[in-house]
């Protein structure tokens, strides 16, 4: 009876300590700047379109000058809900809307200004673009968001203190009468020649400081708490710029920069591993060459596979893709976007429909505690909320896939909990081919550094391989790496020949 008791004892012992250890495994502490709950919901969105509208729509250019009459602006046909269909079938989350572009002419009958479409003939001067497309967009469940441009070539006050008012009057009326926005977006390019009110010159303004900008970011904050502030020109907003307008973002892409200092165009393509502030990065193209229509680039709409390539490099490189539709003189986007858009669309969601990794088997060479809650299986539960994690300290750690049979794949999309940072530098991808791990390499990456950063979301995209078990290695990370999520894929589709 006695050794009975005894073994119980041990055994209560022995759980209770199981307990006590259970208890002491922590959830990771957060590494370095991480996202406000604003930019972790935009950076869900993953994909959102621009539209570009505007005189120069009338004058076949890109930069009106100013001096336009607003009596060009003249749709025959223009219908908001169709943008808002042709961008919802291109995968669309939301609408960003040049309400104001360079040449200071309004899309909305601004109180400030007789330059907007209620001098132009359009539904008898009565109409206001700004809001039928943001009914349109609740109406559809699409986002909305407007661009306005800091510089104005029509103002004769561009460059005094009395032009600032007038913006931020400007966009007061914006962030106040159209529902919510998701961002603003206050474009870099900033002075330069122009009418400026008949005076045809050239003004320069320092685009730091000229607009007064934290003062404006409060109005923002105040009246819109959940918008975001894109500004390339002067202070660093919430989201930063990608550095090139040709669609695609680093392959090395921190979410990260300083707070002050300037932005060349490496920092704004790869962010800064040790940067003070979370400032993730937008991909910003357009669908044609052109951010406005211009009938002779027609036949230059992006291919299904120049998009395909686009969404790799910049949802599939820890960033968001900013789509550019025009729209055409008569109101509409012109029916080749259209489909365009939505064979791209429909491509990204083939691509992604079967996940290789449900029903393989996914384990880890270390789990944080050997605790069920970072197990290696989250990152295959569908739920973005839980995630793998190792042990503190452990930065050097393995994922294996085991398919249980050969499995042919060519792309592999991993995610981070980016809620407590980023933190992966380096990982290798190998694949188990006649009883060796061979690397799978990045095709589209534009360097030999293999694969560093990874962030919300990574796509890696490689030859079609046949194997049954695939290897995800992390060789480096600022703290123990947090994985939400992986996917292994077959695309049927080739890569966009080089
Ligand atoms: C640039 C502008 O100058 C272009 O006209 C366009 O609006 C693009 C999205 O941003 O800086």
């Amino acid at each position: 009876m006695k050794r009975w008791m005894n073994l119980l004892c041990a055994m209560v012992a022995v759980m209770a300590g199981i307990a006590e250890v259970r208890a002491q495994v922590t959830v990771p502490a957060p590494c370095g700047p991480v996202p406000s709950a604003n930019q972790l919901r935009w950076q869900q969105m993953k994909m959102y379109a621009f539209i570009h509208y505007s005189l120069n729509t009338y004058t076949d250019q890109e930069w009106g000058y100013g001096d336009e009459s607003p009596t060009l602006f003249n749709p025959s046909d223009l219908d908001c809900r169709q943008w808002v269909k042709v961008c919802k079938q291109a995968g669309m989350r939301g609408i960003i809307l040049t309400a104001k572009h360079h040449c200071g002419f309004c899309l909305w009958p601004s109180a400030y200004t007789y330059y907007s479409v209620k001098n132009s003939p359009w539904r008898d001067g009565k109409g206001d673009v700004v809001r039928e497309l943001a009914e349109a967009c609740r109406d559809e469940g699409l986002a909305f968001a407007i661009y306005l441009s800091p510089w104005d070539r029509h103002h004769a006050r561009y460059g005094e203190a009395e032009y600032v008012d007038y913006f931020r009057n400007q966009l007061r009326e914006l962030l106040t009468q159209y529902g919510d926005m998701f961002e603003v977006w206050f474009d870099g390019a900033n002075g330069g020649d122009g009418w400026y009110g008949g005076a045809n010159e050239t003004r320069r303004i320092d685009r730091t400081t000229y607009y007064l900008w934290p003062e404006t970011y409060r109005m923002v904050r105040a009246l819109q708490p959940e918008c975001l502030i894109w500004n390339d020109g002067g202070d660093r907003g919430d989201l930063r710029w990608i550095g090139t307008e040709a669609g695609y973002a680093g392959t090395t892409n921190w979410s990260l920069v300083n707070h002050d200092g300037p932005l060349d165009e490496q920092l704004l393509q790869h962010g800064l591993e040790t940067g003070d502030s979370w400032v993730p990065g937008e991909t910003n193209t357009s669908i044609r060459p052109g951010w406005f229509y211009h009938a002779s680039e027609d036949g230059q709409v992006k291919t299904v596979s120049q998009l395909m390539d686009c969404y790799y490099k910049s949802v599939g490189r820890n960033s968001t893709l900013l789509l550019n539709f025009p729209v055409m003189p008569n109101g509409l986007i012109h029916p080749v976007d259209s489909v365009r858009g939505a064979e791209f669309y429909e491509m990204v969601q083939q691509t992604f429909a079967h996940d290789l990794v449900h029903g393989a088997t996914v384990t880890a060479t270390n789990v944080r505690g050997n605790d069920q809650r970072f197990s290696a299986q989250n990152t295959v539960d569908n739920n973005p909320e839980t995630y793998w994690a190792t042990d503190d300290g452990v930065t050097i750690a393995s994922l294996t896939i085991d398919f249980a049979r050969p499995t042919e794949f060519n792309r592999f999309l991993v995610e981070e909990y980016i809620a407590l940072g980023q933190r992966v530098r380096k990982f290798t991808l190998e694949a188990l081919v006649d009883g060796e791990w061979q690397p799978l390499k990045d095709s589209l990456a534009d360097t030999d550094d293999g694969l560093t950063t990874i962030g919300h979301r990574r796509i890696v995209c490689f030859p079609t391989v046949t194997t049954s078990r695939l290897r995800l290695t992390i060789l480096d990370s600022k703290a123990c790496p947090l994985l939400s999520r992986i996917g292994v894929y077959n695309a049927l589709a080739p890569l966009n020949p080089p």
